[in-house]
Order: C-alpha cells, then structure tokens, then sequence
C-alpha cells in the first residue's frame, strides 16, 4: 500500500457538497480516505476574478500506482461533470495529486511532489492539518515549515 495526499478544490455550486460527493466517490473507487482536513474557504489564487473556493485535504491509500491514481481522480471529476471554465479558473471540482509516499516523479501528465504546491496557502494550510511533519521529498522539510515560510513570505 502507499500513502498519498490529494488536494480538494471546488468554487461552483454546492462547493462542500461537492467535496464530499468526490471523498465519497473516491472511497467506492477503492481508495482507503485515512484523514480529511476540515474545509476552508480560500481566495482565488492565480486568477483572482473568480468565486471564492472550498478547499481541503485528504490522506488516502491506495494499492494503485501514481499514474493510474492520477486517472482515477480525472476519471472521478468527469463522472462529477467537471465544468471548466478557463484554465485556473472556476470549477464544480478540481482533485490534485500533491505527494505520492516519497516519490519524486516526472511525465508528460504528472509531477511529484505537485510543482506549485509550497506556493498555494489553500493547499499547505489544509494539508498541514493532516501531515505537518510529512517531509517535502525535494524541498527536504516539513510541510509545517513550508506554510510557515509561505506565510512569513506575505
Ligand atoms: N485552484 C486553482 C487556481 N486557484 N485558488 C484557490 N483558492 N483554490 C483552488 O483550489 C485553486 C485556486 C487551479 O486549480
Ligand atoms: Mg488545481
Ligand atoms: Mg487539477
């Protein structure tokens, strides 16, 4: 089995509904959801003219390799009726791998750990709810850390 961390994003509809609807979906898709972090309102980051989002994240784990996981998450927001409507811009749901145990990892469609992810408050704050201590694989520190360095950054 490995360990691997999702963020949840959605700012169209019923955005908590939505985030529940997806942890559910996940769950009779075979993961094993081991944590959620409660669910934050966040302000739009990148494309700021947008509603204001929920988001959250999960623990999960899963006896599926990342690319297939990566499909599994794409997969569960289409069968949700992901709408798009600019890229970073408003979305029904959004489930982005972030760390895959402590893989370092790069293709055509995914990389590990999440390029941006040190970047984004409404991912590190969420996600440090549920693994502070868990080691950045390539930045070699805690994801507390990272918050802490993101919003000492501000
Ligand atoms: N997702 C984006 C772009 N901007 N901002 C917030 N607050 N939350 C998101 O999930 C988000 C975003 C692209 O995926
Ligand atoms: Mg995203
Ligand atoms: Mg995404």
């Amino acid at each position: 089995m490995s360990v691997a961390y999702i963020a949840l994003g959605s700012n169209l509809g019923d955005k908590e509904a939505n985030l529940k609807q997806a942890l559910q979906l996940l769950q009779e898709q075979g993961l094993k959801v081991k944590a959620v972090s409660v669910f934050l309102k966040t302000v739009p980051y990148g494309v700021t003219d947008q509603p204001e989002f929920v988001n959250a994240a999960a623990c999960v784990e899963t006896d599926l390799a990342p690319e297939p996981l990566l499909e599994l998450l794409l997969k569960t927001e289409l069968s949700m009726g992901r709408v798009r409507l600019r890229h970073w811009g408003e979305r029904n749901i959004d489930l982005d791998l972030l760390l895959y145990d402590d893989l370092i990892y790069h293709s055509a469609t995914l990389t590990l750990p999440h390029p941006d992810m040190q970047n984004r408050l409404f991912v590190l704050q969420p996600l440090a709810e549920i693994a502070a201590d868990k080691i950045h694989p390539v930045l070699k520190t805690s994801i507390e850390n990272l918050l802490k360095s993101l919003t000492g950054r501000r």
